[in-house]
């Protein structure tokens, strides 16, 4: 993929051999990085400007301003259990209302995960979660599949969280799995807090996330289907 030079002027055998070596080194740090799973999406329309950045095998640390403080905690959520670093400003017409920039947002993350997925070489692909958060259960399966779908079996009780419309989430979600590629299955089996509720969502896709995209060392270098694409 790469080939780096590195002249050393000398003409004593242990330079020369030193000159190699780091020449090895630099061509396998070189290599490294363009393997590294991380992406930028800028994405801007006359509606909103988003820029995200992703590394999927993070830590979960993160920076996010999209102006909506509960869009905000979600997303943070998002990070800190799927441990993908994720920077996220976003700004939109917030003036109208919050839906240009929650669609927009799920789009931006999807398409940033998306690419930085490459060609899904390694990864466990299937995964599950069941997230109780108190009196609430929910369950958030996925196939990393390059297959958009939701399911969405979420009903709330409040119109409003913070200052967003409760409707706008499956907005979110909708635009995040088919932007990722990703079918997404999301079943509140019960509860009772409209909070709870849809932070067991993002933290359920956060956890499954997680593992499906995990590299599997056992398959490192084949992509997990039977078609040999994803
Ligand atoms: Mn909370």
């Amino acid at each position: 993929m790469f080939y780096v030079e590195i002249y050393l002027i000398s003409s004593s055998p242990k330079v020369h051999f030193i000159a190699i070596f780091l020449n090895y080194l630099y061509t396998l740090l070189l290599q490294k990085s363009a393997m590294a799973r991380k992406a930028k999406v800028n994405r801007k329309t006359k509606e909103t400007s988003i820029n995200v950045e992703a590394n999927l095998d993070g830590n979960g640390s993160y920076k996010i301003d999209t102006k909506i403080g509960f869009l905000n905690h979600m997303l943070e959520q998002l990070s800190k259990h799927s441990l993908i670093d994720l920077k996220i400003a976003a700004k939109g017409d917030t003036h109208i209302d919050l839906h240009h920039t929650t669609e927009d947002t799920g789009i931006a993350i999807g398409e940033c995960i998306k690419k930085a997925l490459r060609s899904s070489k390694g990864i466990k692909r299937y995964s599950h979660a069941l997230i109780p958060m108190d009196e609430t259960l929910t369950r958030v399966t996925i196939d990393v599949s390059n297959r958009p779908y939701l399911i969405w079996k979420v009903k709330l009780k409040v119109e409003k969280l913070g200052e967003m419309d409760t409707e706008l989430f499956k907005e979110w979600f909708q635009a995040f799995s088919q932007a990722a590629g990703i079918t997404l299955h999301i079943e509140n089996i019960y509860g009772d807090n409209s909070h709870h509720i849809i932070e067991s969502c993002f933290k359920g896709l956060a956890r499954s996330l997680r593992e499906a995209i995990e590299i599997d060392k056992r398959i490192k270098n084949k992509v997990p289907s039977t078609k040999g694409v994803l």
